[in-house]
């Protein structure tokens, strides 16, 4: 997560002000905290972006592969170092490739270090203190931030490459002749895909939460954090199609994502504002989050402690004067701490659902925000009593996985049936339309047992819950086919 800044803040008429400084070797000194001004940006940019040589399988390459030659910097909580850990574990390198860890504190003078402790490792290729020790042995005139990864090369003691994106690409196929040839994250018939697909996923999502989380004032931040979430509902919507981000086969775009995913809920939706929604809110994101990180291999990758020490050892670097657009914090429904259960006390519902209606100007809307999951169960204040029925049915599981408009209808006509039944309601001919996937519209004919000959045209919607195990359902709509008059509800 380091951007190479640290922060020194100072009071102003305006609130506290952040002074940012930049860690960085500039023409091979290092400096620990450089003021980050006009010209110190201008001479890091001009100084090109770091390693970029690849491994290659011929002997005269310069860098051929070879077994136990090669060796990764990383720290455990940088997501782009995350990313070559899996990769070498996944690839089965873990003794052909070797590595040494980096301490998740790299906001003191030195930036990254090595310490023998239980959150890092010595320098296993020259004994040096700090990562920058490194690149001045690459380089000794170097300019650029230090970053992890790296790799480097032990007998030509020096860098072969510190960009994350093609270190993976080395490790997915370069020591095929010793690791797991049997994994490919890049393979040739979906290339063309993982490239178009990375060069959105990449700056949208993975380094668009650090542009939200350095924003350098509320403006940056406000529009930062609109396009990070709009990307985030964007593959949503595609993980709840299928499992992996291009299908089937789990790529190496999905690395891409996953490395930021897994760390989202800890660090980028409480310290760097990312918060308009936590993963957990997203279901598909939620699930597929899951289902990689219990992937054999995968979760002794992941070191909560080491990311969360990190990201808040560098607190300094964030504006706190800044406002987050989150958490969505909605104390207007009839339910919660404080209220009863009846969600008496009706000065309470002054900021009733109606008024919610009405603040969001029409039905769709609220079924637009209520097919998002941004509408809580409690919400519907008229519609309690349907609420209190929903509530029952909440416990309804109607098996766990993806229902087909059969399931839909048997297990609403049978969660329904049952507990009409109470109230002596018989459903007719229900009719199921999938709004999208999970969304149910559901319509049917309903009669009173006590009201012989009136029938009541209604609508439903049924949402499966995050947890996929069971339904919400929003009454929407009640006509009765016959007898007095309409009753609307919502
Ligand atoms: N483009 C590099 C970026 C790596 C990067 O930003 N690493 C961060 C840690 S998450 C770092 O070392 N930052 C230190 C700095 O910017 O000074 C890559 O993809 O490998």
């Amino acid at each position: 997560m380091a951007i190479g800044y640290s922060a020194d803040i100072r009071s102003s008429s305006h609130g506290p002000l952040i002074e940012r400084t930049i860690k960085a070797l500039i023409d091979g000194k290092w400096h620990g905290a450089l003021p980050e001004t006009p010209d110190v940006r201008l001479s890091l940019k001009n100084s090109g972006d770091g390693f970029h040589h690849k491994i290659g399988t011929q002997a005269a390459s310069a860098f051929p592969a070879r077994p136990n030659r090669y060796h990764l910097y990383v720290s455990y909580a940088c997501p782009w170092a995350h990313r070559t850990i899996i990769y070498r574990k996944l690839k089965a390198l873990k003794n052909v490739v070797s590595m040494s860890v980096l301490h998740p504190r790299w906001a003191g003078p030195g930036g990254w270090y090595f310490a023998d402790d239980q959150r890092s490792t010595i320098d296993h290729c020259g004994g040096r203190r700090y990562l920058y020790e490194v690149y001045q042995a690459a380089q000794r005139d170097y300019t650029g931030r230090v970053t992890v990864p790296v790799l480097w090369d032990r007998k030509k003691e020096t860098i072969v490459n510190n960009q994350s994106g093609e270190i993976i690409r080395i490790l997915n196929t370069a020591f095929d002749s010793w690791g797991d040839t049997s994994v490919d994250f890049y393979p040739a018939d979906l290339r063309s895909e993982i490239d178009a697909l990375n060069a959105w996923l990449i700056p949208s999502i993975c380094a668009a939460v650090y542009k939200v989380g350095f924003a350098s004032n509320q403006a940056i931040y406000d529009q930062a954090i609109v396009s990070l979430f709009e990307a985030l509902d964007e593959v949503e919507k595609r993980l709840s199609r299928q499992p992996c981000l291009l299908g089937r086969r789990i790529t190496e775009s999905d690395w891409h994502l996953f490395a930021t995913l897994c760390r989202f809920d800890a660090v980028y939706f409480g310290a760097m504002k990312c918060n308009l929604r936590r993963l957990i809110d997203y279901p598909a994101l939620c699930d597929y989050t899951r289902r990689i990180y219990q992937l054999p291999g995968v979760a002794d990758t992941v070191r909560f402690d080491h990311i969360k020490q990190h990201y808040y050892d560098a607190i300094g670097e964030i504006d706190p004067t800044i406002v987050p657009h989150g958490p969505q914090s909605d104390y207007r429904n009839t339910r919660g701490p404080g209220v009863d259960a009846e969600g008496t006390g009706s000065d309470r519902h002054e900021t009733s659902p109606d008024l919610f209606l009405k603040e969001v100007h029409s039905l769709h809307e609220y079924l637009e925000h209520w097919m998002k999951g941004e509408v809580s169960d409690q919400k519907r204040g008229p519609l309690r009593l349907e609420n209190a029925l929903a509530d029952d049915f909440l416990v309804i599981h109607p098996g766990g996985n993806r229902e087909g408009k059969s399931d839909v209808i048997r297990n609403f006509a049978r969660a329904y049936g049952e507990k009409s039944a109470d109230y002596a309601l018989q459903i007719k001919d229900p009719s199921v339309r999938m709004l999208a996937d999970g969304v149910a519209l559901v319509t049917y004919t309903e009669s009173h047992r006590g009201e012989p000959g009136r029938t009541r045209l209604s609508s439903a919607l049924l949402r499966q819950r995050p947890d996929r195990e069971s339904l919400q359902w929003l009454f929407l709509q009640e006509t009765y086919a016959s007898g007095s008059g309409t009753d609307r509800h919502g």
